[in-house]
């Protein structure tokens, strides 16, 4: 047998089976036609083997391409005037009813052109692919109309073509309600429902649904209304649910067979059985736990004894988590959530994919994409202990290394 690459002499963290972190020391992985064509202890190669390239790592460090299940990255303009009413006491829902908030960032995003929200959203991107992510998923939610709301998801997956990433795109309509149907909410969401769900999925560019179940968000009413949407388009769903209030979002998304309920920091009992009952992911979103400086944690203990699923991500936007490092929302999800090393990086591989409905990575095994970081460190709590610094030395995406311009 003959494979396009060989990494020799690797600490492997493959997160397969139930070995902490699935480690196996002094390991080897093969490439082939963009999978992983071999996994497991060197001295176990098979004799025969022969690859065109042959890499010898000398003991660092190899995970599955981190996967960021949850971000807003395609925006325009920044909220930095925020950052400094809400240290000066002004809370995040004040400034939402005062008109700023997600209102402004669709004001900037609408004005943007095409080019100037790829120009401004793409170093964005490059920030985390440099800190090891190789599967991006990114949410409109910043147009609110039709061609803004396209817009941004041709700009999300421009991203993914231009860094060589794969870019996963969620339909995020019901973000907000826009300052044009103010009083009129049931238009809105038939808007959402009727005109622009459908569109931009018959233009391939939806690969999930999302929405903001809050009070200043949406009601569980008109999520319902298209959810029920998605599910006549075959379209999985998810929600941001419980981030400031009990909405019993979690409960309702559940009821979809959703793929993820996300933030939770007031999720209750109810709300966590039924998340196990359906297998929807918990994605925990550290970054705007911190930058909201909430002190109300999302129920992990209760979580875990329940065998819900933990992801972790960056949940990258204007507003509430500028976080453009994936690997610092793991350490925060350890040091905030009390999460172990090795939970947070479940979550940022083999969980966040799951979270995507993404059956073919996150762990390193044989059959799944060859999608890999190479660290500049030995051992996988490392990940998550040093805080900053760049520690990737390689990605490779689909078998390719890729450069990290
Ligand atoms: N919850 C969040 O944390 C982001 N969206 C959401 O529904 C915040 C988005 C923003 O403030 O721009
Ligand atoms: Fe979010």
């Amino acid at each position: 047998m003959t494979w396009d690459t060989l990494l020799l002499n690797a600490e492997l963290a493959t997160f397969d089976g139930d070995a902490p972190y699935g480690l196996i020391g002094h390991g080897a992985i093969a490439l082939k036609e963009g999978l992983i064509a071999w996994v497991g202890a060197q001295a176990d190669l098979p004799p025969q083997a022969r690859a065109e390239h042959v890499v010898d790592l000398e003991g660092a460090l190899v995970t599955p391409g981190l996967i960021d299940c949850h971000t807003h990255l395609v925006f325009g303009g920044d909220r930095a005037h925020e950052f400094d009413l809400r240290l000066n006491g002004a809370s995040y829902e004040d400034i939402a009813r005062a008109g700023g908030g997600i209102a402004s960032t669709v004001g900037a995003t609408r004005t943007a052109s095409t080019d100037a929200l790829l120009e401004q959203s793409l170093p964005r991107a490059r920030a985390l692919l440099a800190d090891g992510v190789t599967t991006l998923e990114i949410k409109s939610g910043y147009g609110l109309e039709l061609d803004s709301e396209r817009r941004m998801l041709e700009v999300a997956r421009r991203i993914g073509l231009s860094l060589g990433i794969d870019v996963r795109t969620t339909f995020l309509g019901l973000h907000a309600l826009p300052a044009s149907h103010k009083d009129r909410r049931d238009a809105y969401v038939d808007e959402v429902c009727e005109r622009m769900l459908p569109a931009l999925a018959e233009q391939g560019l939806v690969d999930a649904v999302d929405a903001f179940c809050e009070n200043i968000g949406f009601t569980r009413e008109e999520i319902r209304r298209v959810f029920e949407r998605a599910r006549g388009l075959g379209l999985p769903v998810k929600l941001h649910a419980e981030q400031l209030s009990d909405q019993e979002g979690a409960a309702l998304v559940a009821e979809y067979s959703g793929l993820s309920a996300d933030h939770l920091e007031y999720l209750s009992d109810a709300g966590i059985a039924a998340m196990a009952g359906a297998g929807t992911v918990a994605v925990l979103l550290p970054g705007a736990f911190y930058a909201l400086r909430e002190t109300r944690l999302p129920p992990i203990d209760a979580l875990r004894a329940n065998g819900v699923p933990m992801a972790v991500a960056t949940d990258c936007n204007p507003g509430t988590s500028p976080l453009l490092s994936l690997r610092l929302a793991a350490s925060m999800a350890c040091t905030l959530f009390r999460l172990t090393p090795e939970e947070a990086l479940r979550g940022v591989t083999v969980h966040a994919a799951r979270a995507l409905n993404l059956a073919d990575r996150g762990i390193l095994a044989t059959g799944k994409r060859a999608d890999l970081a190479v660290w500049n460190v030995r051992r996988p709590a490392e990940l998550c202990y040093w805080i900053g610094g760049s520690l990737l030395s390689n990605v490779y995406v689909g078998g390719e290394m890729l450069e990290l311009g």
